[in-house]
């Protein structure tokens, strides 16, 4: 048993040193070529050096398997180099949005979008971020200070990403954000006038001139009351569509519309493209229109939602919407146009097709073919065909549901089932004709092969499973490189688990998600899982991913006196030399200005009962050279990026002594950066 053990070890030790000199030259060989193009100043010599000798010792003591030695070459980034990638994760009911990096996994930030975020000074006072976070209030007394996120959205040219935005959803209250990805900040947040939540949100259209919200948990339009008892009557679904206006970087609420959908929960929804431009495809479950009450007795949603095998795959052909609304054929709900489902099926907006059951993804093929379904309760994947669902709508000859919406021939309009496995949920696309599932009952990624115009890009038999991937545990969304765009990468996924289980060491009942980056760059069967991320705040659902080189963020703010809120100089801003405070009554108002390694200026005595307008601008034009404001007992907190000005205001209802101070380690005299405000009883 012994010799056993040692003989299987010394085998072990071979195997590793092999594989890990043959990977690490092939390594160090790419690597040269690129650092040559790259910075040729910088080379300190370790390319010619050669192997570290107690290489193959470290592996040997870590235990590692050759796998695992090809998966941290694949993943390592060394330092002052940068990924390939980057990731726009959804922070979940975070409220926020995760920046990574691929291929090291590393979390490079987290953007304060729903949910204050006090080291981005989000919503700490500045009325810049103030003004957008109570933009996304509903009317009435209540304040929300956080939101779920779900689906981030890339802005996308003729349906690739090109850098520009990034919109995201709060499934919780029916919000969208705009993020600009100059400065990675978020600029608008729109709550829905006619929906409590939703979750089909957000997806672009081709050139993001439209920003989709589909609707979930149906409940009478614009918040009213209704008894469960009226479900039928007057419960209602919805998808919204956003026009996006690219110059001024905003949603247009004026030019904005929705339309009444049949109170089935709609789920996922994706834009048409190529092919299927100007159409949107939303799923639905709970077509059984189940009304819950398991404490009286009856169906719990769980089994009520689940009775009926097929659900409806709603197939919107929004082009034709557009100018429905546009035309003025809609009714107002809280003052938005929405165009009643009476309209939908009198001008032919709205189609149904049978979807197996209890459907999750819609994900359209690259070239907008095909209709990607998985039904959470079904272990096929389910694909339909545009031209298909064309021919079957210029047929006619429909059946209805009970609201007159017609609906599509099933067997008229399959493309092809492909049995996967346990849970299919999500599906995205690569450059190898391959599309891959999530399966979240089995933990698997499936991989399969695509037909029709697809089928030439591979070896294997159209609309075929060719492999799967283990992940650990019940992955939701997978996200791959470019992966749901006109043209997927193909070089990395990212499995989204829930579940992390036993994956890390434990930190309490309450454990991150796990983010497993996958290899999928060789064809065939096999996958190679590559890392394990854990992501302690979230929970996060989908993520997209985009080549680094796209995105072009500012250094610093183009000019100093920046306001992030207009992305323009504010004529407020305070400039270095004309700093004051200036008393107008009980009304007093302060121009300061924040340099390494002070404030000017560093005493501020008011009389408590003053109403303060703080100004405060960052004069800095290095690179990274931000200073934090923050007023203890005032609850407010400021970062101000080099070259940018912010303002916030507040009643001195507190007399004491106030040190503000900076909060971002500045400089070596940092801890000098303070000042007085002194408020007088
Ligand atoms: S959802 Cu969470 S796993 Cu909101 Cu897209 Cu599917
Ligand atoms: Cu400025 Cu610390």
């Amino acid at each position: 048993m012994n010799l056993f053990k040692k003989q299987n070890n010394f085998y072990r030790a071979g195997w590793i040193t092999f594989l890990l000199v043959f990977a690490l030259t092939a390594f160090f060989i790419s690597c040269s070529d690129q650092q040559q193009e790259a910075a040729p100043a910088e080379s300190d010599g370790g390319v010619s050096t050669g192997l570290p000798a107690d290489a193959s010792a470290i592996a040997a003591a870590r235990n590692l398997t050759p796998d695992d030695i090809v998966a941290a070459l694949k993943t390592y980034v060394p330092t002052g180099q940068h990924d390939d990638y980057i990731m726009f994760s959804s922070g979940g009911h975070a409220g926020q949005v995760f920046v990574i990096g691929l291929p090291s996994m590393r979390l490079l930030k987290t953007i304060g979008v729903f949910t204050p975020e006090p080291w981005q000074g989000w919503g700490y006072g500045s009325e810049e971020t103030m003004a957008i976070l109570n933009n996304g209030q509903a009317d009435g007394e209540q304040t929300v200070m956080w939101g779920d996120t779900h689906h981030p959205a890339l802005s996308e040219t003729a349906g690739d990403y090109d850098g520009q935005y990034l919109f995201i959803n709060d499934k919780a209250h029916a919000r969208v954000a705009v993020i600009d990805l100059r400065d990675f900040e978020t600029k608008q947040i729109i709550k829905n006038p006619i929906a409590i939540n939703d979750h089909g949100g957000t997806f672009v259209t081709p050139d993001t001139d439209w920003v989709i919200e589909g609707g979930q948990y149906a409940a009478p339009l614009g918040w009213e009351y209704a008894s469960l008892d009226e479900y039928a009557e007057d419960y209602r679904g919805m998808v919204t569509f956003w026009k996006f206006d690219r110059d001024s970087g905003r949603i247009d609420y004026d030019a904005s519309f929705a339309m009444e959908l049949p109170p089935y929960w709609q789920d996922l929804c994706d834009a048409g493209k190529r092919v299927s431009e100007g159409w949107v495809f939303c799923n639905s479950f709970n077509t059984e229109m189940a009304t819950g009450g398991i404490e009286s007795g009856e169906p719990p949603f769980e089994a009520g939602a689940s009775q009926r095998d097929m659900d409806y795959l709603h197939v919107i052909n929004m082009d034709k919407a557009i100018g429905v609304a546009a035309a003025g054929q809609t009714i107002e709900v809280n003052g938005f146009p929405v165009i009643s489902l009476d309209t939908s099926v009198a001008e032919g907006l709205l189609y149904f097709i049978p979807e197996p059951k209890s459907p999750h993804g819609v994900d359209i093929t690259p070239g907008g073919e095909y209709m990607v379904i998985s039904g959470k309760l079904d272990p096929h994947t389910t694909v339909f065909s545009f031209e298909k669902i064309q021919a079957a709508i210029a047929d006619g000859n429909f059946e209805t549901d009970q609201y007159g919406v017609p609906i599509l021939d099933f067997d008229a309009v399959l493309e092809a089932q492909i049995e996967l496995g346990l849970g299919p949920l999500h599906t995205q696309f690569d450059d190898k004709g391959y599309a891959y599932t999530s399966l979240f009952l089995e933990s698997t990624v499936a991989r399969w092969a695509l037909g029709g115009p697809y089928g030439e890009m591979h070896e294997e038999e159209d609309w075929s499973l060719v492999g799967k991937q283990s992940v650990h545990y019940n992955v939701g969304h997978i996200a791959a490189a470019e992966g749901d765009t006109v043209s997927p990468d193909g070089t990395y996924l990212v499995s989204l688990n829930k579940w992390a289980v036993d994956r890390f060491a434990n930190v309490g009942p309450l454990l991150p998600q796990n983010f497993q980056l996958i290899d999928i760059g060789s064809p065939g069967e096999q996958m190679q899982l590559l890392y394990d991320m854990p992501i302690g705040v979230g929970e996060p659902h989908y993520a997209q991913i985009i080549k680094g080189d796209k995105l072009s963020p500012w250094e610093v703010y183009p000019e100093i006196g920046w306001d992030p809120g207009i992305q323009a100089v504010n004529p407020e801003a305070p400039m270095s030399g004309e700093e004051k405070v200036v008393r107008n009554g009980n009304e007093v108002e302060i121009w300061m200005t924040a340099v390494r390694s002070h404030f000017t200026p560093e005493h501020v005595e008011i009389n408590q009962g003053d109403h303060v307008i703080w100004h405060i601008t960052n004069v800095e034009r290095a690179y990274d050279a931000t200073h934090g404001f923050s007023l203890p007992g005032y609850n407010i907190q400021l970062s101000l990026e080099p070259g940018e000005t912010a303002t916030f205001e507040f009643d001195a209802t507190e007399d004491g002594v106030f040190s503000y101070y900076c909060s971002e380690f500045c400089s070596a005299l940092h801890l000098e950066m303070v000042g007085y405000l002194l408020v007088k009883p």
